[in-house]
């Protein structure tokens, strides 16, 4: 065993090199994506502009994903893809009794949590693109910080549409907060959402 063990252990070593060497080579000539070799990153996606605009695509959850949310994703005329979170209709509500089975829903059932990396302190408002199924399926629970407010309630059902919550702006420090985005209403789906300190700033489209 004494012999064997450092052959094996020399063996190994040299068809790992020879694994790294082919996958080096393999990538001689492609286009190399920019995060090759790289581990991946937990906050991707978003892009704080240092001018107080921060965009966070929803699918790109940094935390946990709880189900019955789910990250899914559609194909429009123009053949563009579109992800997004979602809570299908007829999953259920926190806290609500399955009208059949008698199920009762846990309070806290399905979620996104995100973790946003602030660069500039300031009064920030949110903004989300939504789609509601119908006014049975029409909000989130939005938590920035630990700060709990309803997103949507709206009466607009059936198209993707910017909408913003009622209320004062988040004050948000410099450095990491943390955002979740909570089942309130099955029947729901979220593109994408921007903090930004621009009170000005309405999003429109996919932007
Ligand atoms: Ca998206």
């Amino acid at each position: 065993m004494k012999t064997i063990v450092p052959v094996a252990k020399e063996r190994l070593l040299a068809v790992l090199l020879a694994v790294l060497l082919v996958a080096l080579l393999g990538c001689g000539g492609c286009e190399e994506p920019k995060n090759a070799g790289k581990p991946k990153v937990r906050i991707r996606q978003h892009t704080d502009d240092s001018e107080g605009t921060i965009r966070v695509e929803a699918e790109n959850h940094t935390g946990d994903l709880e189900a019955p949310m789910t990250v899914e994703e559609e194909t429009d005329e123009n053949g563009r893809t579109c992800k997004f979170i979602r809570v299908e209709g007829g999953k259920g509500k926190p806290g609500y009794k399955h009208p059949v089975t008698g199920q009762v829903y846990p309070a806290r059932y399905g979620a996104a949590i995100y973790e946003i990396d602030v660069k500039k302190a300031g009064k920030y408002r949110f903004w989300g693109r939504k789609f509601w199924e119908d006014g049975c399926g029409n909000s989130f629970t939005l938590v920035v910080n630990g700060h709990s407010a309803i997103f949507g309630e709206d009466g607009t059902y059936g198209h993707w549409e910017w909408i913003t919550i009622v209320g004062p702006p988040y004050e948000l420090p410099v450095g990491k907060v943390k955002l979740e985005i909570l089942n309130r209403e099955d029947g729901v789906k979220l593109d994408k959402f921007i903090l930004t300190t621009d009170m000005d700033l309405v999003p429109q489209g996919s932007e």
